[in-house]
């Protein structure tokens, strides 16, 4: 960490660190996989556009989001990598799945990165509805996929630069 304060920077797409030294995973839920697969699309092709390699990315398919930490812990422990994507959607039913989900999967993924000091990201969408889901997995609101990308990007670079 520097100790002077820093001239901190804009991120956002236009100015992202440089991906082609980084390595990642990703881990994506087949559940709902018209949403999920379109954010894995977003999220593997930004880290192609801000310079990562195609053999640096380790791609894995689970079942539902509920697996997506068991399988990142996994596959960083078969491959090295900088961060690990896990991209998933639960999305609001009638019961209160979504709820046990989503608390199971940002404590394993939060706990995951303190435990080991590498980034796990939480790319998963928690959407009350279908539509909303659509909008943030290319519509209205972009890709959430984008976004889960850029952040692994940042946090790699920070975990490499600690190796
Ligand atoms: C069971 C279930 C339900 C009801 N809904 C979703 C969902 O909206 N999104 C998702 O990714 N997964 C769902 N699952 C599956 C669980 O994540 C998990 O795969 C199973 O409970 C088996 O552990």
């Amino acid at each position: 960490m520097a100790s002077a304060r820093s001239n901190l920077s804009t991120y956002d797409e236009s100015n992202v660190p440089d991906a082609s030294p980084l390595r990642f995973g990703i881990v994506v839920a087949d559940w709902n996989r018209d949403i999920t697969h379109k954010l894995y699309e977003g999220c593997f092709d930004a880290l192609l556009k801000h310079g990562a390699t195609e053999v640096n990315i380790h791609t894995v398919q689970v079942p539902g989001t509920f697996e997506l930490p068991a399988a990142a812990r996994i596959l960083a422990g078969r491959e090295k990598l900088d961060a690990v994507i896990c991209l998933g959607c639960v999305i609001k039913g009638e019961t209160k799945h979504d709820e046990y989900i989503n608390n199971a999967v940002s404590q394993g993924l939060v706990n995951l990165s303190i435990a080991t000091g590498k980034p796990y990201i939480f790319g998963v969408l928690t959407p009350n509805t279908h539509e909303q889901a659509v909008d943030r997995a290319g519509g209205k609101y972009g890709n959430k996929g984008v976004e889960a990308a850029v952040t692994a990007i940042r946090m790699g670079e920070l975990y490499r630069s600690s190796q």
